[in-house]
């Protein structure tokens, strides 16, 4: 299997386990996870999935996308659902500055409107501008924005960080955000 298959895998494991299960006949339980064996066998019309590729995708994943149950029974995404989920993600204090990646077309209205969450759950924040500069080249050119967490966090604004290090909050106020 190349990389380019298992990119393939990790995009279908995407869009299925954060955005569209009912596409294959899956339901996530509400806290976003599905049986393995069941993701497999509906999984058969579109991609090719064994128990070792699932295992490989988990291992290898570049942002570490998606984790199993302790027992290995059920997978799930570990963040950027639009499907209504609760991750049971505990509240942590934030580093002092954050992230947030985006393209230079959308500056303007963040500025006028702050960091929104859209279709997902949480604005998704980095702890390094490495990773945020990959996150803002996916929709243009990329800009970073600077997010004064540690501020938020002070007046009462609540973080979540999850499984794989991306940090998450409802929505970012302008007064927060600083353009580098
Ligand atoms: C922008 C990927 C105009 C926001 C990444 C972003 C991440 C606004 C886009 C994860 C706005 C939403 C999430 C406002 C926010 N006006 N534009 N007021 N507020 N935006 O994809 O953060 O590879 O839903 O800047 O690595 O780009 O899939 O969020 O450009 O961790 O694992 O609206 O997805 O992870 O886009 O990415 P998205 P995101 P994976």
């Amino acid at each position: 299997m190349n990389l380019k298959s298992m990119d393939n895998i990790s995009k279908f494991l995407s869009f299925v386990l954060r955005h569209k299960p009912e596409t294959i006949g899956l339901e996530l339980d509400e806290h976003g996870w599905v049986d393995v064996d069941e993701l497999i066998k509906k999984a058969q019309s579109e991609c090719e999935l064994t128990f070792e590729l699932l295992e490989r995708v988990v291992e290898e994943s570049d942002k570490k996308r998606f984790a199993f149950s302790a027992d290995m029974q059920n997978i799930r995404a570990n963040q950027g659902h639009s499907v209504k989920v609760d991750l049971q993600l505990e509240a942590k204090k934030p580093p002092r500055m954050l992230y947030h990646g985006t393209a230079t077309r959308f500056v303007d209205s963040i500025m006028q409107e702050g960091l929104k969450a859209g279709s997902r759950h949480h604005v998704h924040l980095s702890v390094d501008v490495a990773t945020a500069t990959a996150v803002g080249k996916r929709y243009g050119k990329p800009c970073i924005l600077e997010v004064a967490a540690g501020e938020m966090f002070e007046k009462e604004f609540e973080f979540f960080v999850s499984e794989n290090g991306v940090w998450l909050t409802e929505k970012v106020p302008v007064k927060f955000i600083h353009v580098e």
